[in-house]
């Protein structure tokens, strides 16, 4: 049994799928064949798809010898939402996860499925160029990356990929962020990086959530509720300032 035979079987099993092999002998990255799958949506597709994906990132790692990148389906690292993420959020250290919380919230409230991860620049290279660069495939539409110090990660991943890749400054445990802020926006010409303020993931949840809305009104109706939201926050909290008195307050 070949490696790709799991991969045809599993395709087989999908009613609208076919499977076209060209009867060329089976090497490490040669091409031996294609499968097709129709579907009524792209998101349709891309779930059907999902499975497929997944077992052949897998046994594309066990060939090079990686840690497999989780599933895209995986619900502990996609959220709450069941639907095929659109937002892949990753971070250079575990370390950076207790900035990107209120992020992840967010997108979590704004009803926008997203996949989250690890992928270390200098620790794990291979694994962030992996992650990268089977962005698309994956089907991402969006790439947040977090980092801190030296942060190298979001414009190594936006090198990778030609999905829009925001970035988040992390503020070290040593300094003001500076650093961090300057390593992402400072990219040269040719491969931007869009950067939120230092520890701001709620920008870059909401920047991600803009880039989708832009061709999703349904996603477009949801900030325009968030924006209506804060400013009655704002409005209420200028009335019990002006009502009781900023000592009171
Ligand atoms: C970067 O180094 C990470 O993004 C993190 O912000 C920083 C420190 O990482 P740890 O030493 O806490 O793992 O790679």
């Amino acid at each position: 049994m070949t490696a790709h035979d799991e991969l045809m079987k599993q395709a087989t099993a999908i009613p609208t799928a076919a499977l076209h092999m060209y009867g060329k002998e089976s090497k490490p990255a040669r091409k031996i064949g294609h499968i097709t799958v129709v579907a009524s949506s792209p998101s349709q597709g891309q779930s059907l798809i999902a499975p497929l994906l997944n077992l052949a990132d897998g046994m594309r790692a066990e060939r090079k010898g990686l840690a497999a990148l989780a599933p895209v389906s995986q619900s502990a690292a996609t959220g709450s939402l069941s639907s095929p993420p659109l937002v892949a959020v990753t971070m250079g250290s575990d370390s950076d996860l207790p900035v990107l919380k209120p992020g992840l919230a967010l997108l979590t409230t704004l009803n926008i499925p997203f996949h989250v991860t690890i992928t270390s620049a200098h620790r794990t290279p291979q694994r962030m160029t992996d992650f990268a660069s089977s962005a698309v495939s994956r089907g991402f539409k969006v790439i947040i990356a977090a980092a801190g110090g030296a942060a190298h990660l979001p414009g190594m991943i936006a090198a990778s990929t030609p999905l829009p890749v925001i970035g988040v400054p992390v503020k070290p445990s040593i300094g003001d962020g500076m650093d961090s802020l300057l390593s992402i926006v400072q990219m040269p010409r040719g491969v931007p990086v869009a950067t939120v303020a230092i520890n701001n993931s709620v920008n870059a949840a909401l920047l991600a959530a803009r880039i989708l809305g832009a061709s999703d009104e349904s996603i477009r109706l949801r900030l325009e509720d968030y924006a209506e939201n804060i400013k009655e926050e704002v409005i209420a909290k200028a009335a019990k300032l002006e009502d009781v008195g900023f000592e009171k307050y």
